[in-house]
């Protein structure tokens, strides 16, 4: 399996997506495409036959405005045809615009209003557990969407819990929609503050795959949580770390240098 190939798959279907509808958040998209290519790939149990399977693991992206980069993973796993991609975000598509679980297979829960994922997932957690199943649940949130005092709840939560069946990743790409991350609310120190909520911490470089698989795999009694530090708009030259792609849609020069990039 090659996944580098897999990354850029996706990363190609998220810039024609976002072109061809005129949406924004292309680069919030591409910073969790590495992570997104391991989990799908590499770490959960799923099956992309049967996405309702009893004793799967769950993701969630909390960060629903990000939807291009899990609808291009969802199909490049194959769970429906990539064909479907062509109506993302226009009148008629079938992929709506922020993630929509009743309307497109392998998606849990329906995010878009930030602040809410962590919560749902702590939720499933515990019912896996009443349940007796051991399945995992991993839970996507954005750097800026801490600002959500909702997530600060469910943080607290979720030690009290003992929910060692819970991974919370933070795309930790220091930017959000009004600027930079530690301009608007500053997060630091992160990796102490959620220590001292009692929570399993590992840092580590959101785009390399080794880090990424061993974060992911290693053991944990409490909840765990990955700070993965990102790149807004990896991949591609002209958008990496560059506010305005949280906003813009690449028009079709720029949507063929991007891909240019991505040969
Ligand atoms: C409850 C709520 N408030 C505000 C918004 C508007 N909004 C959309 S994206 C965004 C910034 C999110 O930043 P971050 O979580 O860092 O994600 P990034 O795009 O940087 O990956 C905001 C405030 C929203 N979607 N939901």
């Amino acid at each position: 399996m090659d996944l580098v190939q897999i990354s850029k798959n996706i990363r190609k279907s998220i810039l024609q997506m976002n072109s061809r509808s005129f949406a924004s958040h292309s680069g919030t998209a591409l910073s969790t495409v590495d992570i997104l290519v391991i989990l799908y790939f590499k770490i959960m149990n799923i099956d992309e036959k049967n996405s309702l399977l009893k004793n799967r693991d769950k993701f969630i992206l909390s960060k629903g405005h990000g939807s291009s980069a899990l609808y291009a993973t969802l199909a490049e796993k194959g769970f429906f045809d990539k064909k479907l991609l062509d109506g993302f975000y226009i009148d008629g598509g079938l992929l709506p615009g922020h993630l929509d679980k009743e309307a497109v297979p392998g998606v849990e829960v329906s995010s878009g209003s930030l602040g809410h994922g962590l919560s749902i997932g702590l939720g499933m957690a515990i019912a896996n557990k009443v349940d007796k199943l051991d399945n995992h649940v991993y839970v996507m949130c954005g750097d800026g969407e801490l600002n959500e005092g909702s997530v600060w709840e469910a943080i607290m939560f979720a030690p009290h819990q003992q929910l060692n069946n819970l991974t919370l990743i933070i795309d930790y790409n220091k930017l959000q929609g009004y600027g930079k991350t530690n301009e608007v609310i500053n997060l630091e120190p992160l990796n102490e503050k959620l220590k001292a909520f009692n929570w399993d911490v590992i840092e580590i470089d959101g785009h390399n795959f080794e880090e990424i698989e061993e974060a992911l795999l290693r053991k944990n009694s409490k909840p765990k949580v990955i700070i993965a530090h990102t790149i807004k708009g990896k991949g591609i030259s002209f958008m990496e770390n560059e506010f305005l792609w949280h906003y813009k849609s690449p028009n079709k020069e720029e949507l063929i240098q991007a891909l240019k990039e991505l040969k």
